[in-house]
C-alpha cells in the first residue's frame, strides 16, 4: 500500500542553533509539538538536491527519547526523498560507529541522537547532531545554514502512516507515493568491530589480556557508565579479546544512564576510580554516553590526563601496526596542553592547533595533514574515522602497553623524563547564570586585551613571578579551506610558557558553563600533584576573572 507524504504547517522556534556538537536541550524542549520535526527538516533541507534517493544512517546513545526521535526522522526521511535509512537496532549506534558507517558505505551523512556526556532521562537532556559525508560533525558553514533555515521554517514533510519496526534486524521496504523507500535495521556493532580488527592486532591484544604461558594476564576494568558502548565493549573486550565478564561494568545501555552523568572524568566516573584504587587492575577505562570520549586510568587509579594521553599515543603510534610509517601530522584543540607539541618538535612532525570541537579536525584529516588528534575534554582519535573514539583509545593504549611490556605509570614517567611535563588542570563551573558570565567575560576582555596588560607581573605563593607575554581571543584560519573561526577562547600566555585559557562551553543545555584551563611546563621530572603545581596560576586566573564575585561559586563543579 502506498503511503502519502503530508506537509505540516509550523512556525520557527528560537534557539535551534547547534552548539559545539549539535543541538542539545532538555528532553521537554524536544518533546514540544513540531520542535524536533522543525530541526530535522532544517537538516534535511540543508542537504540540498543530494538528498534525492540518498542513504542516511540514524542512531543514538540509547537515551530517553532516542527511539521516538529515530522513528520521526525515518518518517521525515521518507517524505523528503531519501532512498534508504540505515538505523541501528533499537536506535542504538555509538557516535564513532555512525562515522564508520557513513565512510564505509559512502553515505551523504548521518543523524546522531545524543547529548553526549549530559545526563539522560525524561527530565534530562537530549540532542540531535548531523554528520556529513566525511563521517564527521557538520562544519560551521553547514550548522549555520541549518540554523538559518530553522529561523524561517514554515512547513515540514512527513509520512505519518509509515509504520517501521526498529527492534528487529532486517530490511523493510515501503512505497511512498509510488517511490521505493527502504529501512535497514542493522546490528550497530558489526561494522565498527570489523574496522577495529583491521586497525589493531587482536591476537597480540588477546595474548596480553589472557596472559601467555608464564605471563599473567593484563587486567582491565572497563566501565560503559550505562551508555552506548556496552554492546561494543562486550563484543570486543569479552567475546574477542577474552576479558572476563567481571572486567566490564554497566554494559547495558540505559535510557537514564542509571540516573548518573555518563561523563568519564574523575568526578562522574568515581566508582571506576575507586575500584581501580582498591583492586589489582592494570588499566581502567570509561566512556561517555555516545562512546566518543574516554578516560584512561593505570594501576591504583593512576590518572592519565587526556592531553598527556594524546602526546604519549602520538609518540608511540608505531606500536599499532596499521599506523607504522603513516603518520603525517598531529593536531590538538587550543585548550589542550602543549605536551603534544614537544613530541611533534622532537619527531619533526607538524602540530596543528584548532578551536574546541572535533569538527575542526575534519578538514585536516581529509587533506591527510594529520593522523592523530585529541582534546583535553577526554577526546582521542585518528584518521580512521572523523569522530573521537573511546574504544579506539583503549585499544591503542593496550597496543602501547603490549609493545612496551610496562605499566602505564612507567610509560608516563619515561615520557616525562624525555620531554618534561606539561602540568594541566581544568576547572568547570557548570550551570552558572548566563548573563552574569557574559558580563564577567566582557569585563575580563576589556582588562586583558588592553595593551597595558602585556608585561603585567603576578607573584605566585612560592615566589615565582609570572609575566604576561600574550593575551588574545583565539582565532583560527583553517589551513585547508581558509574558513575563519574567531573568538574561540581567551588565552593568557606568560613568558615562561605557562598559560591559562577561559571560554564558555558550547555543549551545556542550560545556563552557562565556564571552563578555566591552566597549564605550566617543567623540564625536569617532578612527580607532583598537578593541583599543587598549578594552585597559584589557578588563583591568578580566577582573581583576574573575578569569577567568584560574578558566579557566586567558591568551588568548581568538576576539576580535571
Ligand atoms: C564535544 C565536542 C568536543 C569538545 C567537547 C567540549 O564533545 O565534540 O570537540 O571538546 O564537546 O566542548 P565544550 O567545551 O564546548 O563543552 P562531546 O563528547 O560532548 O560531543
Amino acid at each position: 500500500m502506498s503511503q502519502e507524504v503530508v506537509s505540516v504547517k509550523t512556525e520557527p522556534f528560537d534557539g535551534q542553533k547547534p552548539g559545539t556538537s549539535g543541538l542539545r536541550k532538555n528532553v521537554s524542549v524536544f518533546q514540544q509539538k513540531h520542535y524536533t520535526e522543525n530541526f530535522v527538516q532544517s537538516i534535511l533541507s540543508c542537504i540540498g538536491p543530494r538528498i534525492k534517493d540518498c542513504t542516511l544512517v540514524v542512531g543514538g546513545d540509547g537515551r530517553f527519547f532516542c527511539k521516538p526521535a529515530a522513528e520521526t526522522i525515518i518518517r521525515m526521511c521518507a517524505a523528503n526523498g531519501v532512498g534508504k535509512v540505515i538505523v541501528g537496532k533499537d536506535a542504538i549506534f555509538s557516535t564513532p560507529a555512525i562515522s564508520v558507517v557513513i565512510r564505509k558505505y559512502n553515505l551523504v551523512g548521518g543523524i546522531i541522537l545524543t547529548a553526549s556526556h549530559n545526563p539522560g532521562g525524561p527530565n534530562a537532556d537530549f540532542g540531535i547532531k548531523f554528520n556529513t559525508s566525511n563521517g564527521g560533525p557538520a562544519p560551521d558553514d553547514v550548522t549555520n545554514s541549518i540554523f538559518e533555515f530553522s529561523k524561517s521554517i514554515s512547513e515540514y514533510f512527513i509520512v505519518p502512516g509509515l509504520s517501521v519496526d526498529i527492534s528487529t534486524v532486517g530490511v523493510q521496504n515501503f512505497d511512498v507515493s509510488g517511490r521505493k523507500f527502504v529501512v535497514e535495521v542493522v546490528d550497530p556493532v558489526t561494522d565498527y568491530v570489523a574496522l577495529m580488527k583491521e586497525l589493531f592486532d587482536f591476537d597480540a591484544l588477546k595474548d596480553l589480556i589472557k596472559g601467555n604461558g608464564e605471563k599473567s594476564g593484563f587486567k582491565i576494568l572497563i566501565d560503559s557508565l550505562s551508555g552506548v558502548t556496552g554492546p561494543y565493549v562486550q563484543r570486543i573486550f569479552v567475546d574477542l579479546l577474552g576479558a572476563s565478564p567481571d572486567n566490564v561494568r554497566n554494559v547495558i545501555p540505559l535510557e537514564d544512564f542509571g540516573g548518573k552523568h555518563p561523563d568519564p572524568n574523575l568526578t562522574y566516573a568515581a566508582d571506576l576510580v575507586n575500584a581501580m584504587k582498591e583492586g589489582d587492575y592494570n588499566l581502567g577505562a570509561a566512556f561517555d554516553g555516545d562512546g566518543d570520549r574516554n578516560m584512561i586510568l593505570g594501576s591504583k587509579g593512576f590518572f592519565v590526563n587526556p592531553s598527556d594521553s594524546l602526546a604519549v599515543l602520538a609518540d608511540n603510534l608505531e606500536c599499532i601496526p596499521s599506523y607504522k610509517n603513516k603518520v603525517t601530522g598531529y593536531a590538538r584543540s587550543m585548550p589542550t596542553s602543549a605536551a603534544l607539541d614537544r613530541v611533534g618538535e622532537s619527531r619533526k612532525i607538524k602540530v596543528y592547533e584548532t578551536p574546541t570541537g572535533w569538527k575542526y579536525f575534519g578538514n585536516l584529516m581529509d587533506a591527510e595533514k594529520i593522523t592523530i588528534c585529541g582534546e583535553e575534554s577526554f577526546g582521542t582519535g585518528s584518521n580512521h574515522i572523523r569522530e573521537k573514539d573511546g574504544i579506539w583509545a583503549v585499544l591503542a593504549w593496550l597496543s602501547v602497553v603490549s609493545s612496551h611490556q610496562s605499566s602505564l605509570e612507567d610509560i608516563f614517567k619515561k615520557h616525562w623524563e624525555k620531554y618534561g611535563r606539561n602540568y594541566f588542570t581544568r576547572y568547570d563551573y557548570e550551570n552558572c547564570d548566563a548573563d552574569k558570565c557574559r558580563q564577567m567575560l566582557e569585563e575580563f576582555e576589556s582588562k586583558v586585551l588592553s595593551s597595558s596588560f602585556i608585561g603585567k607581573k603576578y607573584q605566585s605563593s612560592s615566589g615565582k613571578t609570572y609575566v604576561v607575554k600574550l593575551a588574545d581571543n583565539f582565532n583560527y584560519a583553517d589551513p585547508v579551506d581558509g574558513s575563519i573561526a574567531s573568538k574561540q577562547g581567551f588565552r593568557i600566555i606568560f613568558e615562561d610558557g605557562s598559560r591559562y585559557v577561559v571560554r564558555l562551553s558550547g555543549t551545556g543545555s542550560s545556563g552557562a558553563t565556564v571552563r578555566v584551563y591552566v597549564e605550566s611546563y617543567e623540564s625536569s621530572q617532578i612527580l607532583e600533584d598537578p593541583q599543587v603545581m598549578l594552585g597559584s596560576l589557578v588563583n591568578i586566573a580566577l582573581e583576574t576573572l573575578r569569577l567568584r564575585e560574578y558566579t557566586g561559586r567558591e568551588e568548581p563543579t568538576v576539576i580535571t
